[in-house]
């Protein structure tokens, strides 16, 4: 799997999955979640309130995903997840890794074979742009080798299909961060 890092607008990204930095209301904030609203139209809202009317009455909790399609943006899918809070005592790397670990879990099952991520945590909710890559980087690769491993012991089979993940930063900032990040830590899978 290419794990790779870029500077620009997720919005505009031609991949199967873009992977929104949601809250756990599912109902649109500022950041890279307003914008992927803004870009995706009406619509995303809309299938967001279906879902919490529907499987997630309570909200999306922290480091969870769920996809919806992604109606006028360039990509088929969006998944949402949910970083954790530092400035509400959320601090724990491994919540944080779920979400993108959670992420890749949602976008294998819709099948999709190249994903896009934000720098989630990295905005509003605190994340240093070092740590928030490096713990990034760690959990998509640690996904990678996982499903290159084969079925989980529960049984239950990998799709392997994901051949792209690409983080798209926002600053030039955290793509520095992504990119020491990507080269500091071990292609693995
Ligand atoms: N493309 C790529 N990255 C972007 C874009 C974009 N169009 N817009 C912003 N970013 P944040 P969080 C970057 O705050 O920290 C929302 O209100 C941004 O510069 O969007 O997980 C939600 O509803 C930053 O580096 O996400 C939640 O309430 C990164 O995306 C809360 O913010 C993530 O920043 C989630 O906070």
């Amino acid at each position: 799997m290419r794990v790779e890092a870029v500077q620009g607008d997720i919005t505009r990204e031609r991949v199967d999955v873009v992977v929104n930095a949601a809250n756990s209301s599912l109902l649109g904030g500022g950041g890279v979640d307003g914008a992927i609203h803004a870009a995706a139209g009406p619509a995303l809202l809309e299938a967001c309130r279906e879902l919490r009317r529907t499987v997630l009455p309570e909200g999306l909790p922290v480091g969870e995903a769920v996809a919806t399609p992604g109606f006028d943006l360039p990509a088929r899918w969006v998944v949402h997840t949910v970083g954790p809070n530092r400035h509400a005592g959320e601090t724990d790397p491994a919540l944080l890794g779920s979400c993108f670990r959670r992420s890749l879990d949602v976008a294998a099952d819709l099948g999709a074979t190249s994903v896009a991520f934000p720098a989630v945590g990295a905005g509003v909710y605190g994340w240093d742009a070092d740590e928030a890559a490096r713990v990034a980087v760690g959990a998509v690769r640690g996904w990678a080798a996982a499903a290159g491993a084969g079925p989980e012991p529960g049984g239950r089979s990998r799709p392997g299909g994901i051949g792209l993940v690409r983080f798209v930063l926002f600053s030039p900032r955290l793509l520095t961060a992504f990119d020491e990040a990507l080269g500091a830590q071990p292609d693995r899978a």
